[in-house]
């Protein structure tokens, strides 16, 4: 039950990247409420392409999450955060800016940093910034990336991760007590009050702008082969061309 649409703009993308310099990498937005799967199904998809064992700069493929672009947080934020009254979950707790800039030089093949996310803390760890190097495929996953228009409009493929809310739920209150430092109490009031209504409004209505809708999460090895199957063809593609144009070029090459 892969439902699948509009895969024309890929192949017109790849096009365009055969004519250009090269280096703009094939954006993959992957969306999805919380704890659906989403970070699973781009780990999946890198270790199917021998991406985890390279080393950072050597990477074709790399994941980033939209946690690290929640926007830093007043002290009266950080209160009402600490006890579980602040929305997370609507847009306006992410930095849009920000994570338009850092999309659009990802795009242009530029290195850049990103900040990365302190659950317990609810901040954003400064000192610990993630350097993203120029790859050819950047998997981009949140509960909100299709959400932005302008943001939206800069993927080249779209991903929806589709899971039940009860397996939802039950990932969540399990991930948030061991990783995250909650208690049941805490958990369970916050995603009544602010995670299911802000899914509901914000995050399951983006389903629509997704190229591949994926039901199950990351327990659909069909769909994720498939997705794969195809980043593999585009990045075997530049790497054919990048042969003919630059043969002293080291290429790394993918695992099969
Ligand atoms: P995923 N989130 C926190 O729990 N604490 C924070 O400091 C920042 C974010 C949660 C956020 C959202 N909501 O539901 C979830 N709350 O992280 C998104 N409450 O992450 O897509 O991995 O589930
Ligand atoms: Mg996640």
């Amino acid at each position: 039950t892969l439902k699948c649409r509009n895969m024309s703009n890929t192949s017109k993308f790849i096009s365009r990247i055969n004519c250009s310099q090269g280096k703009v990498p094939f954006l993959i937005g992957v969306a999805g409420g919380t704890a659906s799967g989403k970070s699973t199904v781009c780990k999946k998809i890198m270790e199917k392409l021998g991406q985890v064992e390279m080393e950072h700069a050597q990477r074709r493929v790399v994941c980033i999450s939209q946690d690290s672009f929640y926007r830093e947080l007043s002290p009266a934020e950080i209160t009402k955060a600490e006890k579980g009254q602040f929305n997370f979950d609507h847009p306006s707790a992410f930095n849009e800016k920000l994570m338009e800039d850092t999309l659009k030089d990802i795009l242009a093949g530029r290195k850049c940093e990103i900040p990365t996310y302190d659950y317990k803390n609810h901040t954003l760890k400064r000192d610990d910034l993630v350097t993203i190097y120029p790859a050819d495929v950047v998997l981009f996953e949140g509960i909100l990336v299709f959400y932005f228009p302008a943001i939206r409009s800069l993927f080249h493929m779209k991903l929806f991760v589709d899971t039940d809310s009860d397996t939802r739920l039950a990932r969540r209150v399990m991930r948030d007590i061991t990783e995250r430092g909650r208690d049941l109490d805490q958990v369970l009031n916050q995603y009544i009050n602010f995670v299911k209504p802000a899914f509901e409004e914000f995050c399951s209505p983006t389903k629509k702008f997704a190229d591949v809708i994926i039901p199950r999460g990351a327990d659909n090895t069909v769909a994720i082969d498939l997705i794969v199957q195809h980043i593999r063809e585009f990045l075997s593609n530049r790497y054919r061309r990048d042969q003919q144009t630059s043969p002293v070029e080291n290429v790394t090459r993918l695992a099969t």
